[in-house]
Protein backbone atom coordinates (compact mmCIF):
# COMPACT_ATOMS: atom_id res chain seq x y z
CA UNK A 1 0.00 0.00 0.00
CA UNK A 2 1.54 3.71 -1.06
CA UNK A 3 2.13 6.14 1.98
CA UNK A 4 -0.23 8.75 1.04
CA UNK A 5 0.17 12.72 1.74
CA UNK A 6 -2.66 14.98 1.82
CA UNK A 7 -2.13 18.30 0.14
CA UNK A 8 -5.12 20.70 0.82
CA UNK A 9 -5.60 24.30 -0.48
CA UNK A 10 -8.11 26.66 0.42
CA UNK A 11 -9.52 29.27 -0.48
CA UNK A 12 -8.56 31.42 -3.31
CA UNK A 13 -5.36 29.71 -3.77
CA UNK A 14 -7.28 28.42 -7.55
CA UNK A 15 -5.86 32.18 -8.70
CA UNK A 16 -2.19 31.36 -7.92
CA UNK A 17 -0.53 32.54 -10.65
CA UNK A 18 -3.34 34.77 -11.93
CA UNK A 19 -3.50 37.51 -9.23
CA UNK A 20 -1.44 39.72 -7.29
CA UNK A 21 1.76 38.03 -8.72
CA UNK A 22 4.07 40.22 -6.86
CA UNK A 23 2.63 38.86 -3.62
CA UNK A 24 1.98 35.15 -4.56
CA UNK A 25 4.72 34.86 -7.43
CA UNK A 26 3.70 33.54 -11.19
CA UNK A 27 3.03 29.69 -10.11
CA UNK A 28 -0.16 28.34 -10.52
CA UNK A 29 -2.31 25.97 -8.35
CA UNK A 30 -1.49 22.92 -11.06
CA UNK A 31 2.43 23.95 -10.60
CA UNK A 32 1.97 23.81 -6.64
CA UNK A 33 0.82 20.65 -7.49
CA UNK A 34 2.93 19.26 -9.71
CA UNK A 35 5.63 19.92 -7.24
CA UNK A 36 4.00 18.27 -4.61
CA UNK A 37 3.89 15.26 -6.47
CA UNK A 38 7.30 15.19 -7.35
CA UNK A 39 8.54 16.13 -4.41
CA UNK A 40 6.74 12.91 -2.44
CA UNK A 41 7.66 10.46 -5.16
CA UNK A 42 11.67 11.54 -4.18
CA UNK A 43 10.56 10.02 -0.75
CA UNK A 44 8.16 7.23 -1.81
CA UNK A 45 5.23 8.88 -0.89
CA UNK A 46 1.64 9.79 -2.89
CA UNK A 47 0.59 13.04 -2.76
CA UNK A 48 -3.59 13.53 -2.65
CA UNK A 49 -3.81 17.40 -3.92
CA UNK A 50 -6.97 18.68 -3.43
CA UNK A 51 -8.63 22.55 -3.75
CA UNK A 52 -11.76 23.90 -2.07
CA UNK A 53 -13.10 27.14 -1.19
CA UNK A 54 -15.23 25.52 0.80
CA UNK A 55 -14.37 25.57 4.64
CA UNK A 56 -16.44 22.30 5.24
CA UNK A 57 -15.43 20.53 1.99
CA UNK A 58 -11.98 21.59 3.50
CA UNK A 59 -12.88 19.76 6.90
CA UNK A 60 -14.30 16.77 4.46
CA UNK A 61 -10.65 16.37 3.07
CA UNK A 62 -8.98 16.45 6.28
CA UNK A 63 -11.64 13.47 7.68
CA UNK A 64 -11.14 11.22 4.41
CA UNK A 65 -7.17 11.69 5.27
CA UNK A 66 -8.16 9.63 8.09
CA UNK A 67 -10.41 7.40 6.72
CA UNK A 68 -7.60 6.41 3.96
CA UNK A 69 -5.20 6.41 6.89
CA UNK A 70 -2.87 9.17 5.23
CA UNK A 71 0.37 9.72 6.55
CA UNK A 72 0.46 13.40 6.53
CA UNK A 73 -0.91 16.64 5.36
CA UNK A 74 0.47 19.58 4.10
CA UNK A 75 -2.32 22.38 4.59
CA UNK A 76 -2.33 26.17 3.03
CA UNK A 77 -5.79 26.76 4.63
CA UNK A 78 -5.77 30.33 2.88
CA UNK A 79 -7.66 32.88 4.57
CA UNK A 80 -9.52 30.13 6.71
CA UNK A 81 -6.26 30.04 8.61
CA UNK A 82 -6.88 33.08 10.45
CA UNK A 83 -10.46 32.54 11.72
CA UNK A 84 -11.18 28.26 11.59
CA UNK A 85 -11.51 26.86 14.47
CA UNK A 86 -13.60 24.27 12.93
CA UNK A 87 -10.73 23.57 10.52
CA UNK A 88 -8.52 23.69 14.26
CA UNK A 89 -10.55 21.03 15.89
CA UNK A 90 -10.61 19.04 12.51
CA UNK A 91 -7.21 18.54 12.42
CA UNK A 92 -6.90 18.16 16.30
CA UNK A 93 -9.00 15.15 15.87
CA UNK A 94 -7.37 13.56 13.35
CA UNK A 95 -4.12 13.12 14.48
CA UNK A 96 -2.54 13.31 11.57
CA UNK A 97 1.15 14.87 11.13
CA UNK A 98 0.34 18.18 9.76
CA UNK A 99 2.42 20.97 7.97
CA UNK A 100 1.48 24.96 7.45
CA UNK A 101 2.43 26.09 4.43
CA UNK A 102 1.54 29.91 3.46
CA UNK A 103 2.94 31.00 0.21
CA UNK A 104 3.39 34.37 1.35
CA UNK A 105 5.27 35.37 4.26
CA UNK A 106 2.23 36.05 6.67
CA UNK A 107 4.06 37.65 9.47
CA UNK A 108 4.88 40.00 7.48
CA UNK A 109 1.42 41.63 5.95
CA UNK A 110 -1.90 42.71 7.76
CA UNK A 111 -2.18 41.66 11.53
CA UNK A 112 -5.10 39.43 10.90
CA UNK A 113 -2.74 37.81 9.08
CA UNK A 114 -0.09 36.75 11.63
CA UNK A 115 -2.52 34.84 13.92
CA UNK A 116 -3.29 31.13 12.59
CA UNK A 117 -5.77 28.89 14.23
CA UNK A 118 -4.44 25.83 11.72
CA UNK A 119 -0.85 26.61 12.97
CA UNK A 120 -1.13 25.74 16.32
CA UNK A 121 -2.48 22.06 15.15
CA UNK A 122 0.50 21.74 12.73
CA UNK A 123 4.01 20.43 14.25
CA UNK A 124 5.59 23.08 11.86
CA UNK A 125 4.84 25.93 9.70
CA UNK A 126 6.79 27.40 6.58
CA UNK A 127 5.72 30.72 4.90
CA UNK A 128 7.57 33.42 2.26
CA UNK A 129 9.37 30.64 0.68
CA UNK A 130 6.82 30.71 -2.15
CA UNK A 131 5.57 27.71 -4.06
CA UNK A 132 8.99 26.34 -2.74
CA UNK A 133 7.34 26.08 0.93
CA UNK A 134 5.40 23.23 -0.24
CA UNK A 135 8.49 20.75 -1.38
CA UNK A 136 10.07 22.07 1.99
CA UNK A 137 7.04 21.05 3.91
CA UNK A 138 6.73 17.35 2.40
CA UNK A 139 11.15 16.98 2.71
CA UNK A 140 9.75 18.18 6.86
CA UNK A 141 7.22 15.74 6.67
CA UNK A 142 8.75 12.70 4.71
CA UNK A 143 11.80 13.23 7.93
CA UNK A 144 9.33 13.21 10.99
CA UNK A 145 7.57 10.55 9.78
CA UNK A 146 10.91 8.45 8.65
CA UNK A 147 10.63 8.30 5.15
CA UNK A 148 13.29 8.15 3.33
CA UNK A 149 15.04 9.88 -0.01
CA UNK A 150 14.62 6.87 -2.82
CA UNK A 151 17.72 5.99 -4.43
O1 LIG B 1 0.27 33.19 1.58
C1 LIG B 1 -0.58 32.30 1.55
O2 LIG B 1 -0.38 31.18 1.08
C2 LIG B 1 -1.98 32.58 2.07
O3 LIG B 1 -2.48 31.41 2.69
C3 LIG B 1 -2.83 32.95 0.87
C4 LIG B 1 -4.27 33.35 1.25
C5 LIG B 1 -4.25 34.42 2.32
O4 LIG B 1 -5.59 34.68 2.73
C6 LIG B 1 -3.42 34.02 3.51
O5 LIG B 1 -3.41 35.08 4.45
C7 LIG B 1 -1.99 33.70 3.10
C8 LIG B 1 -5.04 33.94 0.10
C9 LIG B 1 -5.07 33.10 -1.08
C10 LIG B 1 -4.54 33.81 -2.21
O6 LIG B 1 -5.45 34.62 -2.85
C11 LIG B 1 -4.97 34.96 -4.04
C12 LIG B 1 -5.48 36.10 -4.56
C13 LIG B 1 -5.02 36.50 -5.77
C14 LIG B 1 -4.04 35.76 -6.44
C15 LIG B 1 -3.54 34.62 -5.88
C16 LIG B 1 -4.01 34.21 -4.67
Amino acid sequence: MPQTVYVLNGPNLNLLGLREPEIYGHATLADVERLCVETAARFGLVADCRHSNHEGELIDFIHDAHATKAVGIILNAGGYSHTSVALHDALVAVRIPTVEVHVSNIHARESFRQHSFTAKAAFASLCGFGIDGYRLAISGLAAKIGASAQA
